[in-house]
C-alpha cells in the first residue's frame, strides 16, 4: 500500500449518521482531528427519514455547538402532546408539568444536513461510499481502520475508534464475542411510516389508542406531515396502497371534529420494533455510541437524543484525556451512559406497551389495562408529569437515586 494511502488521525469515527457527525464536530470544536468514514453517498444519507422529535437537551447541545441556525428558523416547537383513546384526546402540557421545558420537531436528515455542512465548511475529513470498512487491533493502544476509497485500499491509523454506525455496522461485531453482553426484546408489530405533502391535521402530536392498533400523527414542517400506524412485524409495504393506509389512519384517528387531510405520499417505509442494549458500550481503543450499541422503539421518541447524549460524553471524556492524559472520564464512558440508556429503554417500553395492540390479547384483558393506564396518566398529575419529564428529556437523568428532585 503506498504511503500516500496510510493516514493518522487521533480518532477514527465511523458512520456519518447523528452519533458520528456530533462527535467529530463536538472533537473540531476541542482542536482534535477525526476522519469521518460512511458507506452511503451523502445524497442517501441526507434523504434518510427518520426521527423528528428533539428534546430540549439535544436542541441546546445543537446550538451550542453552531449548528442550530436553520433548526432555531425552522424548528416547531411544541410544548405539549395529545393522547388520543376511546375516539378522545386528552391533552399532556409538557411546560406546565416540567417548568417549561418542551420538545423540538426538526427531520433528523435536517440534522444531519446541518451536522455534514459544518464538517465540510470546517475542512476536516469526511469520507462518504467507503467500502468494506474493518476495524483493527482495537484492543491496542494503535487501532486502525482499513477500508477502500475510490478503489484504493487505504489504512487510517488512529488513538481512538468511535463505532457511530447503526445497528447493523461493523464496529459492535468486532469486539470479540464474550466480551459484551446484549439485553434485547423484540415486539410482535412494525411500524409503517409515511410523509404526506400535506399540512399537520393538529398543532402537536397525537398518539393514538385503537382496537386496530396504534397510530402516530407527526409532522415535518408546516408543508409536511409524518404518521405512523402499527402493523405486523414482516408486513410487506405492497400490501398499503395509498388508499388502504389513509383509510386505516382515519378509522384510528377518529374523534368528534377532528378530521385527518389527505395528501400525496412521498415517502414510505416499514420499521421493526425492537429494545437492544450492549454492554458495556466499550472495549480496548473502541467506543460505541448511538444505534451501534443500543436501540429503543420508537414510541418514546429517544432515537437520535439517546445517540447525541453518547457522544457528548464520549467527547468530553476525550478532551480530557487527549488535553491531560487523564482517562478517568474515557474509562467511566459506560458507567456514564448505560443509567440514562436504562431510563430511556424503560420509558420506551412504557410508551410501546400503552399504545400497541398485542397481538396475542384475545380476551382484551392488556386492552382493558391499557386504557386504564391511559385514564391514570391523564387524569393524574403525578402520572402525567412523569411523562411529560420523560418525553422532553430528564434533565436530570444521572441525579443520584435517592435524591427525589
Ligand atoms: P445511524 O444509523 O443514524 O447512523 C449510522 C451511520 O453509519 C449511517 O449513516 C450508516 O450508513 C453508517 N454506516 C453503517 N455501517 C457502516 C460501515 N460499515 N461503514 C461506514 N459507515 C457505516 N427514531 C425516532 O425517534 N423516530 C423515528 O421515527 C425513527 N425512525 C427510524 C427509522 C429507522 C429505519 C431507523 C433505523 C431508526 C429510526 N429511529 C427513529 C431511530 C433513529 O433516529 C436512530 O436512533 C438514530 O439514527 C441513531 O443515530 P446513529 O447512532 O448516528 O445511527
Ligand atoms: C417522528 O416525527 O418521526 C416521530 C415522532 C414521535 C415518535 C416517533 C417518531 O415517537
Amino acid at each position: 500500500m503506498s504511503a500516500a494511502n496510510v493516514t493518522r488521525t487521533q480518532v477514527g469515527i465511523v458512520g456519518a449518521g447523528p452519533a458520528g457527525l456530533v462527535l467529530g464536530h463536538l472533537l473540531h470544536l476541542q482542536g482534535i482531528e477525526s476522519v469521518v468514514l460512511e458507506d452511503r453517498s451523502r445524497e442517501y444519507v441526507e434523504g434518510r427519514v427518520r426521527a423528528g422529535v428533539l428534546e430540549q437537551g439535544t436542541v441546546d447541545l445543537l446550538i451550542e455547538m453552531g449548528v442550530g441556525e436553520r433548526l432555531k428558523r425552522e424548528g416547531l416547537v411544541h410544548h405539549g402532546v395529545e393522547l388520543r383513546f376511546g375516539g378522545k384526546g386528552h391533552r399532556i402540557p409538557f411546560d406546565e408539568l416540567t417548568g417549561g421545558r418542551g420538545i423540538t420537531i426538526y427531520g433528523q436528515q435536517e440534522v444531519v444536513k446541518d451536522l455534514i455542512a459544518a464538517r465540510l465548511e470546517s475542512g476536516a475529513p469526511l469520507l462518504f461510499e467507503v467500502e468494506d470498512v474493518r476495524p483493527e487491533a482495537i484492543d491496542s493502544d494503535s487501532p486502525v481502520l482499513r477500508f477502500s476509497h475510490g478503489g484504493e485500499e487505504r489504512e487510517l491509523r488512529c488513538d481512538v475508534v468511535a463505532g457511530c454506525d447503526g445497528f447493523h455496522g461493523v464496529c459492535r461485531p468486532a469486539v470479540p464475542d464474550g466480551a459484551l453482553s446484549f439485553r434485547e426484546h423484540s415486539y410482535p408489530f412494525g411500524w409503517l411510516g409515511i410523509l404526506a405533502e400535506v399540512a399537520p391535521s393538529s398543532e402537536e402530536l397525537i398518539y393514538c389508542h385503537h382496537d386496530r392498533g396504534f397510530a402516530l400523527h407527526s409532522m415535518r414542517s408546516p408543508e409536511l406531515t409524518r404518521l405512523y400506524l402499527q402493523c405486523e412485524p414482516d408486513e410487506s409495504i405492497d400490501r398499503w396502497p395509498d388508499e388502504r393506509i389513509w383509510e386505516e389512519l382515519h378509522t384510528r384517528f377518529a374523534c368528534e371534529g377532528w378530521s385527518l387531510e389527505e395528501g400525496p405520499i412521498v415517502e414510505r417505509g416499514i420499521t421493526p420494533m425492537r429494545s437492544f442494549v450492549a454492554e458495556p458500550m466499550q472495549y480496548g481503543r473502541l467506543f460505541l455510541a448511538g444505534d451501534a450499541v443500543h436501540i429503543v422503539p420508537a414510541t418514546g421518541a429517544k432515537g437520535l437524543n439517546l445517540a447525541v447524549a453518547d457522544v457528548r460524553v464520549l467527547a468530553d471524556a476525550l478532551v480530557r484525556w487527549f488535553s491531560t492524559g487523564d482517562d478517568t472520564l474515557l474509562e467511566g464512558y459506560s458507567e456514564a451512559c448505560l443509567p440514562r440508556v436504562w431510563k430511556a429503554q424503560h420509558f420506551a417500553w412504557w410508551m410501546t406497551s400503552m399504545f400497541h395492540r398485542m397481538p396475542d390479547d384475545r380476551d382484551g384483558f392488556m386492552a382493558r389495562l391499557q386504557r386504564a393506564q391511559l385514564e391514570y396518566v391523564c387524569s393524574s398529575k403525578a402520572a402525567a408529569t412523569s411523562l411529560a419529564e420523560n418525553y422532553v428529556g430528564l434533565a436530570y437523568l444521572s441525579a443520584p437515586v435517592d435524591q427525589i428532585v
